[in-house]
Formats: structure tokens, sequence, C-alpha cells
């Protein structure tokens, strides 16, 4: 066989979705986006969300706001700890917290869910301790919580495998009778992974109790959600066979109507929805990755405007709430949350090293009892202060 002229492979240019902070990009006609507060924060209404948030009054609303600066002001610290040396890494969320605590703020005690590693304010409605998230990325703890105490698996780094994890659970959740269900977090990215496709073919043959709910941030890493997705992603559910749902994820009353509805719908024998929250990522990917080499300053001063905190303050002002007072109180929140954190962090026991073998399997085996012996023996060479 001979080869010819060379096969000339281009990248294609998004259409949509690019991420441009143009809403014509990321928001086509034909999908609408379910949005109950806009980004001016007038209360928009819709007949078939506002029964599910109809217990949210001014007060309610408050105490979601608190939730969205401690957040907000929890990652600022996570990042500045990270650029001063102690933590490793750190997935910023800002931008997010809308999304996140919307979804969270809807699950029952006994619903379970599985995330990805940006899903920090998802973590702190499940009442998971800020240093034990952190713990994990200062390298001083192979994984963060006791699961079963939260309702929470600890994150997945692999993209997309904590929809398979979130599918078999709320599959053993039916077959137990159980009157819960299970949420998987991921990204947009994730939605051409392997995992990701497969457990929506199960979730919808199986009618599992689950809601996938998708985090399109615009962005995976400097991958524009255009380039990967043509079309809306909340439509791919109609093709596995679940409703799909395009909710504005800036708006965490929106967000807390839609995933209250979807996971009635599961828990009573409905079987899944896919969430489509959009939303922003404001920050860097980690902070080991910088955006300006792939996205424009047009582009995030876009979005700065579609801020999920500042148009929930903008609800309470015109519902007539103090909300300078409100301000002063939930700042003072913030900053004692991230006090609190810094402490915890800095003074942190390392661990023995030894113990990175611990955890790895339920039953020891002779693999692991060869390396362990041969790390002991390397430790060993440093005792008497040799190097
Ligand atoms: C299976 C797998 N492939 C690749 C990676 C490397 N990786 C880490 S984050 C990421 C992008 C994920 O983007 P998205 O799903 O949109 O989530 P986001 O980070 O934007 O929250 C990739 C490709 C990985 N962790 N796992």
């Amino acid at each position: 066989m001979t080869l010819s002229a060379p096969i000339a492979y281009s990248r294609p240019e998004p259409e949509r979705g690019d991420g441009s902070g143009d809403p014509a990009h990321s928001t086509p006609p034909d999908a609408p986006m379910l949005t109950l507060v806009d980004e001016h924060g007038a209360r928009l209404h819709d007949p078939d969300l506002d029964p599910w948030v109809a217990d949210i009054g001014p007060d309610e609303l408050a105490d979601l706001y608190r939730d969205l600066v401690v957040v907000r002001r929890i990652d600022a610290e996570a990042t500045a700890l990270q650029r001063q040396g102690e933590l490793a890494l750190w997935p910023p969320l800002a931008g997010q917290e809308a999304a996140q605590i919307g979804s969270a703020r809807a699950l029952a005690a006994s619903d379970f869910a599985f995330s990805s590693y940006r899903e920090h304010a998802v973590a702190w409605v499940r009442g998971v301790e800020p240093a034990d998230l952190l713990a994990v990325w200062r390298g001083s703890a192979p994984s963060g919580w006791n699961p079963y105490e939260h309702g929470m698996a600890v994150p997945q780094i692999i993209i997309g495998a904590q929809t398979l994890h979130a599918t078999g659970y709320a599959m053993g959740l039916a077959w137990d009778g159980a009157d819960a269900a299970s949420i998987a977090y991921f990204g947009d990215g994730a939605t051409s992974e392997g995992d990701v496709n497969e457990a929506l073919v199960f979730a919808a043959s199986f009618d599992a109790p689950v809601v996938f709910f998708c985090q399109n941030n615009q962005w995976a890493i400097s991958e524009p959600v255009g380039l990967q997705s043509k079309r809306p992603l909340a439509r791919r559910a109609d093709g596995f066979g679940m409703p799909g749902v395009r909710v504005d994820g800036n708006d965490v009353l929106a967000v807390l109507a839609v995933t209250r509805q979807a996971l009635d719908r599961a828990r009573r024998g409905g079987g899944p929805t896919f969430i489509e929250a959009v939303t922003y990522r404001m920050g860097p990917h980690t902070t080991a990755d910088d955006p300006t080499r792939y996205r424009g300053d047009d582009e995030l001063a876009a979005w700065r405007r579609r801020d999920p905190l500042a148009r929930v303050r903008a609800l309470l002002e015109t519902s007539g709430m103090d909300v300078a007072s409100l301000d002063r109180d939930v700042q003072a929140a913030a900053d004692r949350a991230a006090a609190d954190l810094r402490h915890a962090i800095t003074t942190l026991a390392d661990p023995a090293p030894m113990t990175v073998f611990d955890h790895v399997y339920a039953e020891p085996n002779s693999h692991l009892e060869r390396q362990k012996a041969r790390y002991a023996r390397y430790l060993a060479m440093f005792e008497d202060g040799a190097r």
C-alpha cells in the first residue's frame, strides 16, 4: 500500500457553547434555559418550577446567600493557601457556587452524592469539614472523610467515573426499596467520556433513581464546550430516554427547584433525569493552569455580570431585607470559616510515611508487603540524619 498525500487534520471551529460569554453561544434559542432569578435580581415566575421553591421566603433566601458567600470565601482561602505553598494543588469552584449549593440543598440526608474534584460547595452543604476537604490536596490524608457520615463519596479524579458509581448505588437503592436517590456531579468535558455514556444507558434501562447533574462551566481545561458538543448538552438526554433539563446554573433558586423536582421523580420510581446547569468557571481549571492562555478578558467580564452571588443579593434588596446588616453577618461568618480553615490546615500533623500503604487493599497481599518492606528500608536510611 502506498500513501499519497498526507491526511490533513484540522480542528473544527466551535459553533456554539464556545465559552465566549455571549448568551447566543451558550444558549441557543431551541434550548430554553430555566431561570427564576435573572441576572439583575428580578424574580421571574414559572408555573412548573414555582411550587418547588414555594417554601423559600426572604429568610431562606438569605440562608442560601450565606452559603454562597461562605463557600466562595473558603475557595479563595484555599487558593491563597496553595499559592503560599500549604497545598500542592487546588481546583477552584468560583462561579459555580449557585449550581452546587442549589442542587446540594435539594438533597435529603438519605440521598447520596458522587462528585468530581470541584464540588467543594456540595461537600460544605453535606457537612464535610473544609479542613478534611483540603487535607487531601495538602497530601496529609489519603482520602477526605467517611462517605457514610455525610452521604457523599470522596471526590473522583477519574473524569466521569463517579456517574457509574452513582448509577450502581441508585440501582441498589431501587432493589432495596429505599425512598432515596443518588446524584452524580460532573462537568461538560466528562460528557465525552465512555463512562458517562455507559452510566446514562444503565440508569435509563433500569429506571435507576439517579440525577445526572452536569455543570457546564464552558471549559474542560482549555477545551471549549462547543468543540465537543455541537448541541446543548441537555438535549443528549432524549437519546438515552430520560428528561433533559437546561437550567441557569448561576440561579440558585432555579437550580434548587429543578433538582428537587428531579430527585422527587427519581424517588417515586420515575427514573433518572439529566440536568445541565449552565454556569462558568471564573478561575483557572486548577492552580496549575493559566486560563489567560486560552480565553479572553471579555469573556470573563461577561460572566462576571452574571455572578451567582450578586443576583441573590439584588433580589434580597428588593424583598426589603436589610442587606447591609446581612452582609456584615455573612462576611463575618465567611472570615471565621476562612480563619478556622487556615489554622486547621497549617497545624495539621504530617502523616507517618508508612501509612501510605493503609487502606489500599482490605486484605494484605504479598506484592504490597514487598513494597512496604522496601519503603521501610529506604526510610531507615534517613534515621541517623544521613542523606
Ligand atoms: C479519565 C480521565 N481523563 C483525563 C483526565 C485529565 N483531566 C482532568 S480534569 C479534565 C477536564 C474535565 O473537564 P470537565 O469535565 O468539563 O470538568 P471541570 O474540570 O470543568 O469541572 C481532564 C481531561 C482525567 N482526570 N481522567
